[in-house]
Formats: structure tokens, C-alpha cells, sequence
């Protein structure tokens, strides 16, 4: 086991051993507190709390940091899903990655649907401005929805940006998030980066040019799901996702995923084929113990059909499957 990450042996890491040699995000603390008073709050007021990862992270490469590795996590999964728990109800902690897209601002991101593009200046000399009204009944929908959660005080927003912040992150919050008992839910959809580089093998400045060719060896990031599920919060529902490009690997993908960290649910999905189908990949009923690496599993398929109805989200029909599941968990009242 890897235990002090010196500059030229390859680590294998653990999760002890990573957050033993890799320095936490200064925000840390304050993050915690927050997400601690947020769950108090919750747990008061006897609501359901998700935890819903968005965006990709970012792997440094040097330590004043010019260049880094990234990935196509665009956060829309993320924050298109956490929409539909705040309207089941449920208090969310929304982590994401810093500038991807957040749940109802995401309507109006500069790419799809621009803000400029639907206001008018009506009258100039007394800065009056008017909202299309074509753009109306929509904003006046997304709009009413946000002032709504603001005002329930039932939204958290947190921000990463390296998988680094990342990890540090997700450990404190499902630490906190602990007490919720079976009342939290885990929706891990963010793209973390298998691989990393450790900050004792990283050049503290930019690294230069002129040789031609630029050779990095990276480690591996730590399973965190295996003491997420083991350790830090033991009785929540935790639904993580799996992305594939090769299709015929999702469900053996998935059901490697549960059978080596117990969790509850794998959703599979493909990397071009992500808005209209996903799978759900989960132990079968009755086979549940944690502990048993030869559980049986099943598996659904849910697809939508965009042509027909192209306004349809599919995360609408991912969050209202696992709200259904959710209440099973809670009601079945299984401790692990
Ligand atoms: C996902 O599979 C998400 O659904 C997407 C969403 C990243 C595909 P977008 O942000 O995309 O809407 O553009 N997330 C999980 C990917 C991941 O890193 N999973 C790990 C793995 O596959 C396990 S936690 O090993």
C-alpha cells in the first residue's frame, strides 16, 4: 500500500492513502459548515436530501497550473436531474463543476438559448427593458420555480474544479450527509477522471517545451465509491453512473460497479446515445446483502423518443424511477 507519494515510484492508491498525501481544497471547511447547517435544516423540516455530482474535473499538471487534463462534461445530466428532485420535493446539494451548467439557469446558458437574444430595449433614456413576449410563459416557469426554492431555502450549491477538489468534497459532504439515515439519496453524475497526478510528482511551474515530446505518468484515482458506501454513509441510497462509448460494456461494466461496492443502483449510459436511453443496472430483490460478491442482478432499459416529443428530458424519467425506488429503500427500512 501506498503510503508516502514520493517523486518516482508509481502509487497505487487507496482512499486512506490518498487524502493521508493529498492536500484538501482551502474552501474545505467553510464548504462543510454550510453543508452542515443545510442538512440540519433539512432533517428538521423531515425532507428527503439529494446529493446530485455534476460536471467533469480537471487534472493539474503543474502546480502553478497553465495546463490540465479535462473531459466533455457539460453538467447537463447534473442539473437538468436536480430540477426534477427540487420539484419532487427533495433538498439538494448540487456540487458541480465551477462555470457548468446549474438547474434553471441552464435554460438560458449562452450556447442554447442566450439572454440578450430575448430582450428588448424599450426605452433607452429610462433604462427600460422588456422580455420578449414569446420568452415569456417559459422564463415566467423557470423563474417562478428558482424564486420558489430560494425562497424554501432548498437548494446548496457547491463548486469544484480539480478531481482533487473532487474527492475532498464528496467525502465531507457524505460525511455530513450521514444522519440523514435512509432519507439521503446519492445521484453521483459527475465525470471524475480515473487518473491524476499527485502533487509530489507534479513540476511546481510550467513545464517547458523543446524536447520534442512530453511523457506523464499518472496515477489512479482511488475507488471512492468502496468506503462512500463502507464507511461514510452506510445507509443512504447510492446511485452512481457509468459512461461507456462501446455500448456492450455498460451492463457488465455496471454490474462489476455493484458487485464490488454493494451499493443500490447503476445507471449505464453511452456517451452518444445519453439523452434518450439509459440503463438501470441494480441487485435483484432479495439478493441484497452488501457483502455478497455473487449477487444476481437485473437490469431496464428506459428510453425516450425525441422525434415524437423533443422537449421530453429524459432525466425526468430517471428521477421519477429513482424516486419510486428511493421510498422502497426507505420503507424497506434494510440496515447493511
Ligand atoms: C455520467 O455517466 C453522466 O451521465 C454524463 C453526463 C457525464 C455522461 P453531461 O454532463 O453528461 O450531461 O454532458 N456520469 C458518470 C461518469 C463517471 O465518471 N462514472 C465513473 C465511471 O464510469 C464512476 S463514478 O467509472
Amino acid at each position: 500500500m501506498a503510503t508516502d507519494a514520493d517523486a518516482s515510484s508509481p502509487q497505487v492508491f487507496s482512499a486512506e492513502s490518498y487524502f493521508a498525501t493529498q492536500p484538501p481544497p482551502p474552501t474545505l471547511e467553510s464548504d462543510t459548515a454550510r453543508v452542515r447547517e443545510f442538512v440540519q435544516r433539512q432533517v428538521h423540516a423531515g425532507s428527503k436530501v439529494v446529493l446530485v455530482t455534476s460536471g467533469g474535473t480537471t487534472v493539474p499538471l503543474e502546480l502553478n497550473v497553465v495546463r490540465f487534463l479535462d473531459n466533455f462534461s457539460a453538467g447537463t445530466r447534473g442539473a437538468t436531474s436536480a430540477e426534477y428532485f427540487l420539484k419532487a420535493g427533495y433538498a439538494v446539494i448540487f456540487m458541480h463543476r465551477q462555470f457548468s451548467l446549474q438547474p434553471f439557469s441552464r435554460h438560458y446558458s449562452h450556447s442554447t438559448h442566450p439572454f440578450l437574444d430575448f430582450l428588448d430595449i424599450e426605452d433607452a433614456s429610462s433604462a427600460e427593458i422588456a422580455v420578449r413576449p414569446g420568452e415569456r410563459p417559459q422564463l415566467l416557469r423557470v423563474l417562478a420555480a428558482y424564486k420558489e426554492v430560494q425562497r424554501a431555502g432548498k437548494l446548496l450549491t457547491l463548486t469544484f474544479v480539480t478531481v482533487n477538489d473532487y474527492l475532498w468534497l464528496l467525502r465531507a459532504v457524505s460525511q455530513e450527509m450521514g444522519v440523514l439515515g435512509r432519507s439521503g439519496l446519492y445521484y453521483l453524475a459527475a465525470a471524475v477522471s480515473d487518473f491524476f497526478l499527485p502533487r509530489q510528482k507534479m513540476s511546481e511551474h510550467k513545464i517547458q517545451s523543446g524536447k520534442g515530446s512530453l511523457h506523464i505518468e499518472m496515477d489512479q484515482v482511488p475507488k471512492i465509491l468502496k468506503p462512500l458506501v463502507a464507511e461514510w454513509t452506510r445507509e443512504g441510497f447510492i446511485v452512481s453512473f457509468k459512461l461507456e462509448t462501446d455500448e456492450r460494456l455498460l451492463v457488465p461494466k455496471a454490474r462489476q460497479a455493484l458487485a464490488r461496492y454493494g451499493h443500490q443502483v447503476v445507471v449505464g449510459n453511452d456517451l452518444h446515445r445519453r439523452k434518450f436511453e439509459v440503463v438501470f443496472v441494480s441487485p435483484k430483490p432479495g439478493s441484497a446483502s452488501r457483502d455478497e460478491v455473487d449477487r444476481d442482478y437485473e437490469e431496464s432499459w428506459l428510453r425516450i423518443d425525441l422525434e415524437k416529443d423533443p422537449q421530453k428530458e429524459i432525466e425526468d424519467d430517471i428521477v421519477g424511477e429513482l424516486l419510486q425506488r428511493h421510498e422502497r429503500w426507505i420503507q424497506s427500512g434494510v440496515t447493511r
